[in-house]
């Protein structure tokens, strides 16, 4: 089983999160946050992730980007050396009007590009600016490669929602075991 758990202390926030890969996609999710709570539930059940988070902290900005932070090193660990994964994945999810590509490449370098074109300022309960910056946060500690277009669209839930599925998928087709040796003409992904 590839699995992980870790935790983060500082001034701001407290945060613990624990990842099986291997998992069923059961999630336990509390970071104070409904919608990131919702995402992160979507994110693992699609995924085929188990994922248990427990956050707390002073402002909400502040927990989300820790969250994000501490899935990004928990995915990272997981994954070890990347032994025998197909490395690349991606979905094109639908959701009513919404329509958004991810793809990924769990390459060992982090990157990012994000174009969500949320219209509102918040989504629920979580600042709306926030969720291209927690995508990023999530590729820079995970070291993968992601790229989230939404292609069409108007409800921002239905947005953010079919790129954490989205996402979920792309990420269970990265991880999934495919042979063996590193998937890497280097020899080594880093
Ligand atoms: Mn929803």
């Amino acid at each position: 089983m590839r699995k992980s758990r870790m935790e983060r202390k500082t001034g701001e926030t407290r945060v613990t999160v624990s990842l099986n890969l291997d998992g069923k996609g059961e999630a336990e999710v509390n970071t104070g946050i409904r919608f990131l709570d919702h995402l992160l539930s979507h994110l693992a059940r699609h995924g085929g992730l188990d994922l248990e988070v427990r956050a707390e902290g002073d402002l909400a900005h502040h927990v989300a980007e820790d969250v994000m932070i501490v899935l990004g090193q928990c995915l990272d660990r997981a994954l070890g050396k990347r032994e025998g994964i197909r490395r690349m994945g991606d979905a094109i999810v639908p959701m009513d009007e919404t329509l958004v590509m991810v793809s990924v490449d769990l390459s060992g370098r982090g990157y990012s590009s994000v174009e969500m074109k949320l219209g509102s300022k918040r989504v629920e309960d979580l600042e709306a600016g926030l969720l291209e910056h927690l995508l990023n946060t999530f590729a820079v500690n995970g070291r993968f490669n992601l790229h989230v277009l939404v292609l069409r669209g108007e409800n921002d839930h239905h947005k953010a929602e079919a790129t954490f599925k989205a996402l979920g998928l792309a990420l269970a087709e990265a991880c999934s075991r495919r042979g063996k040796g590193i998937p890497s003409t280097k020899g080594v992904l880093s």
